[in-house]
């Protein structure tokens, strides 16, 4: 029997006595050991009556078992759907009910409201802590290591990572073995890595940059990874010395720079900073470089297509472009209304098409068929151009989305929470550009004459219903909001009007 993406990991080990994963709390963790407990879970969720095809829904903290868990689903066929530790109980109920996931492993904290959401779609409920125990972890140690992987072939299943629609409700991207397996691969040649790489991985778990990126680059490289709950610059750059690589969203590099600690020195052992989920301004790369000696190196990817796009290892990674297509991979630029190629140095709709793309969206066929091309291509909703030496550059969005620190926030979802209160007309939520975050969500709020509803009543009711990282840094009230002729709120003139809105607040 064969498992397309497992058996690929497995062949990459170059011992099972060398280390996978350190942990921060310096517990070390070897290959062998990633066997026997991703095996040991595997044999949990087996007992548990978890079959190929099934969907683990997982909202825990990041651990090392987290991880051995993702590993657990892959071996034993099931589907892994990880989950934003920030979503609150109201944006997990919709994700339970779309996906009608088998299992919804869960941190303790969360447990009893998500068992009387899993109740009604007859999930079951294991827990699983941030230093690894739980109810599942207990199962998990009474059950054989060797479990035998069921057979998964390349176009099967492995994971559905939920992103945020345009219009409506979250989508489930549903990602084959292949889909994951072939970008790991691509990715290892690319950066070169190798079993002798450390990489530092601050990420969280729960999206494709930590969960995909980070972790399956690793093992199939036969590397190995210092585990840390979250970013904190002191911690990284104490690490450097030990370390080869780090992976980071532009935030990770800001709050670097903002570190006496960081020089030439500092990281003199690391061969490669890479960075991507958002775009990482010139002026950082150049900073960067000024007091490392090194340039980082940006990557470009989508949940929806893994990763797309690299500046070179070796040649100049150029700053303010997400580099060249990864083999195998084709991207072009479009005519976002009528999808004719366009040519040379135009701007367009960036369209890409390859073993790395997802098979569609759980579920919405017809949202799945809207997305791509008739040849193939998939539409990224990314504006961008490709320059005469072949670099991508991405130039805006043609999707209204606003990526703070990496994370991704669709301005309707927010907008829609808000127009429900009592005392709001309507309103409009743009990014602002933000020293630390990249973008802020800012909401521009219109209220009925007679309301009184301000700013702590407005951010107040959104705490039960988004996650924090989606909820407006600040509310602006104003009394109309700009219209074009056919009537469309021009966010544009707003983005513009409050532009320096976080920059003055950084420098005052
Ligand atoms: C935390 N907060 C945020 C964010 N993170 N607010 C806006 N945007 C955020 N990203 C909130 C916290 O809830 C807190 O609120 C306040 O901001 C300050 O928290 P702080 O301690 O500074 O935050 P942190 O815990 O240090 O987190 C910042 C972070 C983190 C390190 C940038 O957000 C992060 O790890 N981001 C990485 C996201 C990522 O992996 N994206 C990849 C997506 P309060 O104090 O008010 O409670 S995958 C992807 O995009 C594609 C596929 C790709 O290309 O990779
Ligand atoms: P997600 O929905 O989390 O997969 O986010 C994907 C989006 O993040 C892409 O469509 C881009 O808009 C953005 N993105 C990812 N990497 C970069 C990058 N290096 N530069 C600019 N935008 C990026």
């Amino acid at each position: 029997m064969s498992n397309h993406l497992f058996d690929a990991i497995r062949s990459s080990i170059t011992s099972t006595g060398s280390v996978f994963m350190e942990t921060d709390a310096g517990r070390n963790w070897t290959y062998g050991d990633m066997l026997d407990w991703s095996g040991k879970i595997a044999g949990a969720l087996d007992t548990l009556g978890i079959r190929p095809g099934d969907r683990v829904a997982v909202q825990v903290e990041k651990s090392a078992e987290a991880l051995m868990l993702y590993l657990a689903c892959v071996r034993c066929g099931a589907v892994y759907l990880p989950l934003n530790t920030a979503y609150t109980l109201a944006e997990l109920d919709y994700f339970i009910s779309d996906a009608e996931p088998r299992l919804v492993v869960a941190a303790p904290k969360m447990a009893e409201g998500i068992r009387s959401i899993a109740v009604k779609y007859e999930a079951l409920v294991e827990t699983l802590d941030e230093k690894g125990d739980g109810s599942l972890m207990d199962l998990a140690k009474d059950e054989a290591a060797d479990f035998i992987d069921a057979s998964r072939a390349s176009g099967d299943l492995a994971a559905i990572l939920y992103t945020s629609g345009t219009t409506g409700r979250s989508k489930g991207a549903m990602l084959t073995h292949d889909n994951l397996l072939s970008n790991a691969l691509s990715l290892r040649e690319c950066w070169h890595f190798t079993s002798k790489d450390r990489l530092i991985h601050a990420l969280p778990i729960f999206h494709t940059h930590g969960l995909f990126v980070a972790t399956n680059v690793t093992l199939v490289s036969g590397a190995s990874m210092f585990l840390l709950p979250k970013f904190d610059s002191a911690q990284v750059l104490s690490l450097m010395p030990r370390a080869t690589t780090m992976m980071g969203v532009p935030t990770f590099y800001v709050r670097l720079l903002q570190n006496e600690g960081l020089n030439h020195a500092a990281v003199a052992g690391m061969r490669l900073f890479i960075s991507g989920s958002a775009p990482l301004l010139a002026d950082t790369h150049r900073a960067f470089r000024e007091r490392t000696g090194q340039a980082i190196l940006e990557r470009y990817g989508m949940t929806e297509t893994n990763m797309n796009t690299s500046n070179p290892y070796e040649g100049p990674r150029i700053a303010g472009t997400v580099g060249l297509p990864l083999p195998g991979v084709s991207v072009r630029v479009a005519d976002p209304e009528t999808g004719a190629p366009l040519a040379g140095d135009e701007t367009g709709m960036i369209e890409v098409k390859g073993p790395n793309v997802f098979k569609g969206y759980w579920r919405m066929p017809e949202k799945t068929k809207s997305e791509f091309r008739e040849d193939g291509f998939f539409i990224t909703g990314d504006l961008g151009k490709i320059d005469s030496q072949g670099y991508v550059h991405i130039v805006g969005r043609g999707k209204d989305l606003v990526i703070s620190g990496g994370y991704n926030i669709y301005p309707k979802e927010v907008e829609s929470e808000i127009d429900m209160l009592p005392g709001v007309v309507e309103s409009a939520v743009i990014g602002i550009a933000h020293p630390d975050f990249g973008e802020g969500v800012t909401a521009i709020v219109v209220r009925r004459s007679d309301a009184k509803i301000d700013e702590k009543t407005i951010l107040g009711a959104l705490n039960e219903r988004l996650a924090r990282y989606k909820q407006p840094k600040q509310i602006i009230f104003v009394d109309d909001l700009p219209r074009n002729t056919m009537g469309k709120v021009q966010k544009n003139v707003l983005r513009e009007q409050y532009s320096g809105l976080y920059s003055a607040r950084a420098n005052a």
